[in-house]
């Protein structure tokens, strides 16, 4: 369903990358400079527009993680910038798009541009795909989170994506790969739209949960085929998911997930991994707003929305 992020997972995983982003962040700095120098010799209106295709994204690594952490989104509004992101969430595992991120009203605000998914090639997507970050956390066998979503009054529902916060166990696993090796993990939401691929068709947005364990049956995550009622627009949903590692190679472990207080998920008998090292345990948070998918008939025509408030997660068991 979403193969980019597999190549981002592995981006973000390896050891080259993280030596590549402090050439990047040089590279970034003498962009800066260079665009400061633009700014002031040309209209405002180029100067941006150069900003925009230029500062594509940030990365840089800080040290802090947090085992327990609420993030209200109390700053002033603009650009949610890599300082305060970090601040807020700890340490970030890949790139922070400033692009598609915005406070308003102690609200976050994702963009996800127009006529993008997630493995849009760059070229293709001069604003970006949306958002997609991880963050890392202390290893933890249980964790809990809770957090607030709203999509836009005028937001386009299409097909689906992948929005909200998650976790990930051991390597983390997303987009379609293979977990035989049985190290990793993910747990997330989905929202789902069964519009034709036309677009046409009448709406009935869903949440589902969204999983990667060691014994599922789709190429792609395990939805069971759980869907949550129907979602609105412009309405606030209150998410509560828990993870709960499995001892090693049994199916005990766990994955509950409710919508406003409602269940939408809740099996005692998941089998996240099989191995006996510290990837059995949860070690970071996803949050992720996109579309896709990868066809282009997951796309929206228009630049869409969606608001995040509350978010707060909590280690229950080391
Ligand atoms: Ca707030």
């Amino acid at each position: 369903m979403d193969q980019t992020l597999d190549e981002i997972s592995r981006n973000i995983s390896s050891p080259t990358n993280t030596l590549n982003k402090y050439a990047m962040n040089a590279k970034l700095s003498l962009w800066l400079f260079f665009l400061v120098g633009i700014f002031f010799n040309c209209t405002r209106n180029e100067a941006q527009n150069v900003a925009v295709n230029q500062i594509v994204t940030e990365s840089k690594a800080v040290n802090t993680t947090y085992a327990n952490r609420t993030v209200n989104f109390s700053r002033t509004d603009g650009t949610y910038t890599l300082d305060q992101v970090q601040a807020d969430f700890g340490n970030t595992v890949g790139n922070w798009d400033t692009r598609n991120n915005t406070i308003i009203n102690n609200e976050i605000r994702v963009r996800i541009p127009k006529n993008t998914v997630a493995s849009t090639p760059k070229e293709n997507a001069p604003d970006g795909v949306g958002s997609i970050c991880t963050f890392d956390i202390p290893k933890g066998s249980e964790y809990e989170m809770t957090y607030k979503i709203k999509f836009d009054n005028n937001y386009k529902w299409i097909r689906g994506g992948k929005c909200g916060l998650g976790f990930r166990i051991g390597k983390g696993y997303t987009g379609c790969v293979s977990v035989d090796g049985g190290d990793g993990g993910s747990a997330r939401v989905t929202w789902g739209n069964p519009n034709k691929k036309d677009n046409s068709g009448t709406d009935n947005p869903y949440f589902s949960p969204y999983m990667y364990h060691f014994d599922k049956t789709q190429d792609c995550g395990d939805s069971f085929g759980l869907k949550s009622i129907k979602l609105e627009r412009n309405k606030w949903y209150t998410v509560y998911m828990r993870v709960k590692s499995n001892t090693p190679n049994n199916k005990d472990g766990q994955i509950e997930i409710k919508i406003d207080g409602v269940t939408l998920i809740n099996k005692n008998d998941v089998r996240w991994t099989t191995v006996t090292t510290d990837d059995r345990l949860i070690k970071r948070i996803s949050w992720e707003t996109f579309r896709g998918g990868k066809e282009d008939y997951w796309q929206s025509s228009t630049d869409d929305y969606v608001y995040y408030d509350d978010i707060s997660w909590k280690k229950l068991a080391d």
